[in-house]
């Protein structure tokens, strides 16, 4: 496999090959140096004395021939003639960086994270991420959504009080930190009608599991001129069939490295909240502790049902009930107890949370205070109902999640560069 790094290199003779050394075997009478480019790795060849000071961790430029080789990563080696040394490590390097399985538990690899990231399978794993906000951003831009920056300090949160994050702000002001850019997004549907975001979140979760953090990435789209939910849920699929299509075509390197087996999307099935709840309860024999949410063994029964009956490892759940979802959430037209909304399960877990949103004033209104929620308090969200919107909705959702399943990884931390969770803010 040929990476981008390698191509440039190979059609560019003369250049010279820059990188850090990765790994360095000793052989009799030469060396293997395994040079860490941006893009890939390259094998080079060196004797004995061009070696000499050379250790991992160098910065190196490397000059000489390259020879075809169909064993050695990206097809060709480097027999070094000359070699400079940019710089050198103060300390060598962890041992274990070079090998294929970084072999630490995971918390004492956080601790190293600055230097654990350079392991090529922890880095691949980056690699993919960046191809999947990559592919949701052409997908949208295609799809004539406008990308948006919110701002993430503000005086009120959209998501509800529990989680949000309070720091002092300038006099006695409280500010709190954008649990997700919900008020935004659909401020912006009136100014562009398409808009979606790729930013940082903050949760003030307070419990350490396998799939919260504290702070993390999501990926939101919003769009007018919707007939119901279900035009949101079809922008969905393509929009991740359009990054299964570019992690296939680009990416192959990183997920051979990683094992990963990405998903086929075709369509995606979907089944009602209370459905689902009733069919695993039924077939699992389970009892339902609540009635108006999912836990997340439940969330595990309905995918593992959905996938023996449907083939596919994506579901979504539709028509969640009222009571536990956001006050800017459409209830449903015939039946106030539901709402216009659905997440989406991906292997088990819950990756998106989506739906339509109440696009008028008095229905908004009414909402809040139905919720013993004062109305002033949103006075600027309001401006939009009250200024005219066309019926809208959209989703959110969290980027290390999807990583996380599209990798077949165990821990949401595995899929954050540096995670923030209740015990971690470094590094
Ligand atoms: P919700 O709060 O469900 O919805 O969040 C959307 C998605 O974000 C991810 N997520 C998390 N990921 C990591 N750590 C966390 N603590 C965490 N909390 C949530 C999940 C989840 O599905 N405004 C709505 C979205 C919308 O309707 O547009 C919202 O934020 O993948």
């Amino acid at each position: 496999m040929e990476t981008k790094a390698v191509r440039a290199f190979r059609e560019d003779e003369g250049a010279p090959l820059c990188g850090m050394a990765h790994q360095i075997k000793d052989m009799a009478g030469f060396s293997f140096l395994m040079l860490r480019t941006g893009l890939g790795l390259a094998q080079c060849v060196l004797d004995k004395a061009l070696l000499e000071g050379i250790t991992e961790g160098c910065a190196l430029r490397l000059y000489g021939e390259k020879v075809a080789d169909e064993r050695a990563p990206g097809g060709f080696e480097l027999r070094v003639s000359k070699a400079e040394v940019l710089s050198r490590p103060s300390s060598p390097l962890p041992p274990q960086i070079g090998k294929y399985n970084l072999g630490m538990a995971l918390e004492n690899e956080l601790g190293i994270r600055p230097v654990a990231l350079r392991n090529l399978k922890k880095r691949a794993v980056f690699k993919v991420q960046e191809g999947i906000v990559r592919g949701f951003r052409g997908f949208l831009e295609s799809q004539g959504f406008t990308e948006i920056h919110s701002p993430k300090l503000g005086l009120s949160g959209a998501e509800g009080g529990a989680n949000m994050f309070r720091l002092p702000y300038f006099g006695d002001t409280v500010a709190v930190l954008a649990q997700s850019p919900q008020f935004y997004k659909q401020i912006m549907v009136g100014v562009f009608g398409r808009v979606f975001e790729v930013g940082p979140v903050f949760r003030a979760e307070k419990h350490a599991t396998a799939r919260h953090l504290n702070e993390y990435t999501s990926l939101d789209f919003e769009m007018g001129f919707i007939d119901s939910e279900k035009d949101v849920m079809a922008m969905e699929t393509g929009m991740l069939r359009a990054v299964v299509e570019l992690l296939q075509a680009e990416y192959a390197p990183q997920l051979k490295i990683l094992k990963a087996e990405l998903p086929e999307i075709d369509e995606i099935p979907y089944i009602e909240f209370t459905q689902a709840k009733e069919a695993i309860a039924a077939r699992y024999n389970r009892r339902i502790r609540d009635p108006y949410d999912l836990e997340p063994e439940e969330e595990q029964l309905i995918s593992k049902m959905m996938l023996e009956e449907t083939g596919s490892r994506f579901c979504f759940v539709t028509r969640y009930p009222s009571k536990k979802r956001p006050f800017y959430a459409m209830d449903d037209f015939d039946d106030e107890r539901y709402t216009r909304s659905f997440d989406l399960l991906f292997d088990g877990l819950e990756i998106t949370t989506g739906g339509q949103r109440i696009h008028q004033y008095d229905r908004q209104v009414q909402k809040l205070l139905d919720r013993g929620m004062d109305p002033a308090e949103f006075e600027d969200f309001l401006m939009i109902h009250k200024y005219g919107m066309p019926p809208h909705g959209g989703l959110g959702i969290g980027l290390e999640r999807l990583t996380m399943k599209f990798l077949g990884l165990q821990n949401i931390r595995e899929a954050s560069l540096f995670p923030r969770d209740i015990n971690r803010l470094r590094p």
